[in-house]
């Protein structure tokens, strides 16, 4: 059997075509909206979580990891809002890639007029976009934080070239602190670990995330706005890059011989470079055909496989533009030419559906000369067919699977983070309380050893009374009443030298404490930063202490020699010295009269035993009381490093109570990001209501019949 064609007949031909271009319309409309309300939904949701974070969080703080991650996800919110105003946008064209060998010249060429900055090197990242959409010479800057501010294009300038200024400062002093404090450090990853810290203490970023210029409404301009980008990455120009810098006077080892400048850099984390990327509709992305001239493929290859694994690996919305194209024409002649656009083709068939081969210079200077040779030479007319095709004619599907692509990427980041942070804050918990129980060992061993101390104390005096109560018992008896008081106390008790040995007993265990107490707080403290000494932490503990009126001597924070970080306002209370008013209770009625049977009598051992059995009260009493101000005193340490650990930890990251709320959150968020309700499709949009609305005639039809 065989198939048969039968042409439809046209009417029905017709009507078919213009169903389904109306189905294609509607589709990418429905689209359109499911991606708007999907990216608003999951933006709010981020933005609250953020919120809540920030509000948690020690602000003032810069290791604050907690405010760092809340800036993280409320960037992220920002990036998902933005991707469903930008839906409302002309066309974004992105013009990327590596260094700097035409992305700005190639934009000129492109609009026919300098718009672009050429041969500059920005310092701050942010995007610039050439637009039709501006009143004349009004430039709109908008910051990361979703505001827009509409000036006049000279005030834009003036604006932008002061955030160059203040980065460029900050760079210097990250600079300064670097030489300073790198001295120390040896090993290359000490180095760096360093400077991403000063980096993040001292380096300035600006808030201003893009701004809008205006142009002249042109061809291109009718149907895209094109940005221009910083190098993905690029040469620190004058400057090596810190940590690759040998250390002073070694030799710098081998293999790192290349000169540091010729080392890339990317001015941006790969999370900020990759938020800006996927905010692309479409991609024009910029090679160097000189590379491949000169024989270096694997340069070429390695350079853009390392700028695309920071972009997310997007390449289905971009198109290859092999630029300079003209210096392989001096060097090689056409044939040069040809080579290399055939092992552009060969080395990129994977990632780019097209290449082409240009030269952005000659192109601008053809347009602005008006030479259509050289304009056709330059290759633009090429290009600019190619742009036509892909991102006007089937720019609606390109643009919805860019930002589609886009919002899964954004909430696969959404996700890292919360599940990235959500374990951070679960160790730094379970660090928490291994410091605690440390702090807990350390007290009770202290103690320990106090009540050893006093123990010893205590039985020495015990050993020098007993000898003299039985070497002087018997004088006792031939005193009269009157010396007999004084001679107790001075001569057998000696009170005295219990109070100056307990004295002495309290000194010591001060200092042992304030020592212990300085040791052990580095490592009770938490701190984001491993080489740069972290901000004071300031804890007032004035009045924290429960037993402040006892406090006789104060001990200051030089006494303890206290990292001079941490500073306590206050004072550190101590043994009071009315522990010693037990003793004095106790010397009291012995000394007055319940003992003057036994004088009377002149028994002299029972005597004896009576006295033992007072000293055995004035030690048992003095015991207990000294124990008591002991186990004060701990309880009173352990509640200072209590502070310290649940301070440094509040600033790191969130108050302890409420920890177990954060993690709920981050769980929470990581959920989000993963249930993503499906996109519609075609029959959804046709096929189901379509079926519903044939159905219900039918069922009408049969009523009718019935009828
Ligand atoms: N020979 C040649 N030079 C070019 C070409 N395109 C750009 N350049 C030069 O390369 C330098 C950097 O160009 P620019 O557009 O600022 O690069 P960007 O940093 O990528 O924006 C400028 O001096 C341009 O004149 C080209 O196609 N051929
Ligand atoms: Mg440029």
């Amino acid at each position: 059997m065989s198939t048969m064609h039968r042409e439809l007949p046209p009417h029905i031909a017709q009507r078919a075509q213009r169903v389904f271009r109306l189905a294609r319309s509607r589709l990418a409309k429905e689209r359109l909206l499911y991606l708007q309300r999907e990216s608003v939904q999951a933006a709010d949701h981020v933005r609250r979580v953020a919120q809540d974070l920030h509000s948690l969080a020690d602000t003032n703080y810069a290791g604050s990891r907690s405010a760092q991650t809340a800036k993280e996800l409320e960037a992220l919110a920002g990036s998902l809002s933005q991707l469903s105003t930008d839906l409302e946008r002309p066309f974004l064209l992105f013009v990327v890639g590596m260094g700097k060998f035409g992305k700005s010249t190639l934009i000129n060429a492109l609009l026919g007029q300098r718009v672009a900055a050429m041969d500059a090197l920005p310092k701050t990242w942010k995007i610039d976009v050439f637009t039709s959409t501006l009143p004349e010479d009004i430039a709109e800057i908008r910051t990361y934080d979703g505001r827009v501010e509409r000036m006049p294009v000279p005030d834009a300038m003036n604006l932008i070239a002061d955030e160059e200024r203040r980065r460029e400062a900050s760079e210097e002093k990250v600079w300064e602190l670097f030489q300073e404090q790198a001295r120390e450090l040896s090993s290359v990853t000490e180095r760096e670990l360093l400077r991403q810290e000063l980096e993040l203490l001292h380096l300035y970023r600006s808030p201003i995330v893009e701004v809008k210029w205006p142009v002249r409404a042109g061809a291109i301009t009718s149907y895209f706005d094109v940005v221009d980008t910083p190098g993905l990455w690029q040469e620190r120009p004058g400057r090596e890059r810190l940590a690759d810098r040998p250390n002073n006077g070694s030799t710098p080892s081998p293999g790192a011989g290349a000169s540091a400048d010729s080392q890339p850099f990317s001015l941006v984390s790969s999370e900020d470079l990759r938020s800006y990327y996927l905010q692309a509709d479409g991609v024009l992305w910029m090679l160097d055909a000189t590379k491949l001239a000169a024989g270096k493929p694997q340069e070429l290859m390695s350079d853009l496989n390392a700028a695309l694994s920071r972009v997310g690996g997007v390449t289905q919305n971009a198109v290859a533009v092999l630029n300079r194209i003209d210096l392989v024409r001096r060097n090689g002649g056409d044939e040069a030419v040809m080579r290399v656009i055939d092992q552009a083709r060969r080395l990129l068939a994977d990632t780019f559906q097209h290449i082409v081969p240009v030269s952005a210079r000659e192109a601008l200077e053809a347009r602005e000369a008006g030479d259509e040779q050289q304009l056709e030479r330059s290759g633009l007319p090429e290009l600019l067919a190619i742009i036509d095709q892909r991102f006007r004619i089937s720019g609606a599907d390109v643009r919805w699977w860019s930002k589609s692509e886009g919002r899964r990427q954004y909430l696969q980041e959404v996700r890292a983070v919360s599940i990235r942070y959500r374990q951070e804050l679960s160790d730094a918990e379970r660090v928490l309380q291994e410091k605690d129980a440390a702090a807990k060992r350390h007290m009770q061993s202290l103690e320990k050893r106090a009540h050893q101390s006093l123990s010893e104390v205590l039985s020495e005096y015990k050993v020098a009374v007993r000898s003299r109560i039985q070497l002087k018992a018997t004088y006792v008896l031939k005193m009269d009443e009157s010396s007999r008081h004084e001679y107790l106390e001075e001569k057998i008790f000696q009170v005295h030298d219990l109070k100056t040995g307990l004295e002495k007993l309290q000194i010591a265990l001060q200092k042992e404490y304030g020592e212990a107490f300085a040791r052990l707080v580095p490592q009770q403290q938490f701190t984001a930063f491993r080489y740069v000494a972290p901000p004071p932490l300031l804890l007032s503990l004035a009045g924290a202490s429960p037993n402040e009126d006892l406090s006789s001597i104060y001990v200051t924070t030089e006494d303890l020699e206290l990292p001079s970080d941490l500073a306590i306002t206050g004072v550190i209370s101590v043994l009071g010295a009315s522990i010693l008013g037990p003793v004095g209770l106790v010397l009291g009625p012995l000394l007055s009269g319940t003992v003057q049977d036994y004088f009377a009598s002149r028994h002299e051992r029972k005597l004896q035993q009576r006295l033992e059995r007072q000293l055995e009260v004035i030690v048992t009493s003095a015991r207990e009381a000294f124990q008591e101000a002991i186990g004060e005193l701990s309880r009173d340490y352990e509640g200072r490093l209590r502070d310290v650990r649940e301070h440094s930890f509040a600033q790191v990251h969130v108050p302890t109570s409420k920890v177990s709320a954060v993690l709920d959150n981050m769980s929470e968020l990581r959920g989000v990001a993963e249930q993503t309700t499906p996109a519609p499709v075609m029959k959804d949009l046709l096929l189901v209501p379509w079926l519903r609305q044939q159905q219900s005639r039918r069922r009408t039809d049969n009523k009718e019949v019935i009828a």
